[in-house]
């Protein structure tokens, strides 16, 4: 069996697919991308994904998108390290989670990201470079998205994102308050898919997320933070540019 990964490293949706790959230890042909030199929308690349987006997984031959489900994939092709709860309860509050993330938490989460990405990657870039790339953006919502972290995404619309993160640490918060990991008594895709959006929250964020406002939360993440598995695919990290 052949497993290839394109992914833009480790942050975000790529996150998620990385960390479970190292917990399993599961071998495959590594293709990172650079997002922000907007590889993802190379001609090439959007023949293996016509959405110009990663992570996509191709096993022998057949592409795999969505960052969730290829985790759920994974899972059950190596089911010898376990990251789904064996109980039918607690496996849906393992989706309950990693559905909240992809409908919710990761937007406002990532809105935040792209307004520090657009000043540090975009904001400066000559007019006509920017729009040729734009040009090869495949889907309309990501082309706005270019635009806006280019233009910056303006005060309305931070402090409704920022609004939706408070919700969402104050339901981890609340969660890890009553289990230890999101989906009960063992570590799971919903603490994978979870922190792989959250992990950036206390420096985009920091009122939001603190050892003060939200201790749980703190203790949770650097819980996940300080596993082996977490450790080693946070180290290919690039330093910051
Ligand atoms: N729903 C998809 C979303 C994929 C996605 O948004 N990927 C981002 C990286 S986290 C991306 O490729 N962004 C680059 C772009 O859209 O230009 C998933 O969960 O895999």
């Amino acid at each position: 069996m052949t497993l290839e990964l394109y992914h833009g490293g480790p942050g975000a949706n790529s996150l998620k697919v990385l960390l479970v790959m190292e917990e399993k230890k599961i071998p495959f042909v590594d293709h990172r991308l650079n997002l922000v030199k907007f590889e993802q929308h190379d001609p090439e690349f959007v023949k293996i994904n016509p959405r110009g987006q990663v992570p996509v997984l191709i096993h022998d031959g057949r592409q795999i998108t969505e960052s969730t489900v290829i985790c759920e994939y994974l899972d059950a092709l190596y089911p010898q390290v376990p990251l789904r709860p064996k109980d039918e309860y607690w496996r849906a509050q393992m989706r309950i989670w990693t559905k909240f993330v992809d409908e919710y938490f990761c937007w406002c989460v990532s809105t935040l990201g792209w307004e520090a990405l657009g000043k540090r990657f975009v904001r400066d870039m000559p007019e006509k470079e920017f729009e040729e790339y734009v040009a090869r953006v495949p889907l309309h919502e990501q082309k706005i998205k270019w635009r806006n972290a280019r233009n910056g995404f303006g005060e309305t619309v931070l402090s409704e994102e920022r609004r939706k993160i408070l919700f969402s640490v104050a339901k981890l918060e609340h969660d890890l308050g009553e289990r230890k990991w999101l989906a009960g008594d063992n570590y799971s895709l919903a603490d994978i898919c979870t922190y792989s959006i959250c992990f950036g929250v206390p420096f985009l964020y920091p009122e939001a997320m603190n050892d003060k406002a939200s201790p749980r939360s703190m203790a949770w993440l650097n819980a996940v933070s300080e596993r082996p598995a977490t450790k080693a695919v946070m180290a290919t990290r690039p330093p910051r540019q």
